[in-house]
């Protein structure tokens, strides 16, 4: 029996396979030859925080499939809010939504933004695809160019549009490794660039979370003018540990966070 939630997951893990060919290969390697032997822990999705798109409209997608509100998440630097939402039933992955304070960035970057969401259509949003509809805009190069110097992240969104991110890989559930480090090891062992932002293994048993992540695949993308390679998305693994009433721990740990949205940065261009 496949449930609506099972539908939606399904097409954000095509439409993200589409832009991350990595994807099925970490799968084979961490899972064996069954690539649904996986399990995840959580996705990312991303946005700005105009009334249209903001993270409450992507949120509402998964209210109506049973998903509560969790932790909120502050990340002033990057100019960045996020909330987790998580499901009664404990196989569902966790939901981690961040929205780009558009209002605190400059006046070429709130132009530029605000134009590419006008071209939205109003029934867009709230259509069960949205979640993984991609662009609903034409961007040239130079406008990428000119956003990444400000905001990486909405560099990102206007490049790539409404898409998950990344999943992530519960690593308390992998049969063939214990830990965070092994599965590194054996990423690195096969080539694949590990974030090493605040060091490689971001979090501690004791933050309840340790989390890693490859740095995105390196994918062509169709600008208004021209068409260029660079980060589309990345795969993340989390090991969950014990609170003090025995459950894993469920939420987000900021600090983490912080570095885990710069697997979307150039660094091997
Ligand atoms: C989200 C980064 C944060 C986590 O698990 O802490 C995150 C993003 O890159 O959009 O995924
Ligand atoms: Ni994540």
């Amino acid at each position: 029996m496949h449930s609506d939630r099972d539908t939606l997951f399904h097409h954000l893990w095509e439409n993200y396979k589409t832009v991350t060919p990595s994807a099925e290969r970490i799968h084979q390697l961490l899972g064996g030859t069954q690539a649904d032997e996986i399990i995840n822990d959580h996705i990312a999705l991303r946005t700005f925080n105009l009334p249209k798109v903001g993270l409450d409209r992507l949120a509402a997608h998964f209210l109506g499939l049973g998903y509560v509100q969790g932790g909120e998440y502050h990340f002033e630097a990057k100019k960045l809010y996020a909330r987790h939402y998580e499901h009664p039933d404990p196989t569902a992955p966790k939901v981690f939504i961040s929205e780009l304070l558009v209002e605190q960035c400059s006046p070429e970057l709130q132009a530029i933004v605000g134009e590419l969401v006008a071209q939205i259509p109003e029934q867009a949003v709230e259509a069960d695809d949205f979640l993984y509809s991609d662009t609903h805009w034409q961007v040239d190069y130079a406008t990428y160019q000119q956003l990444l110097k400000e905001s990486e992240y909405a560099a990102w969104m206007a490049a790539w549009g409404y898409r998950a991110n990344h999943f992530t890989v519960n690593v308390n559930e992998l049969a063939r490794f214990d830990s965070v480090a092994e599965v590194n090891a054996a990423l690195k062992a096969e080539g694949f660039p590990i974030n090493s932002s605040g060091g490689e293994i971001k979090g501690s048993p004791e933050a309840m979370l340790e989390q890693s992540s490859t740095m995105a695949d390196l994918t062509e993308v169709t600008f208004r003018d021209r068409a260029a390679v660079i980060p589309s998305c990345f795969y993340e693994f989390a090991k969950r540990y014990p609170t003090a009433d025995g459950s894993l721990y469920s939420g987000f740990v900021a600090a983490s966070a912080d570095k885990i949205f710069e697997s979307t940065d150039a660094a091997g261009m």
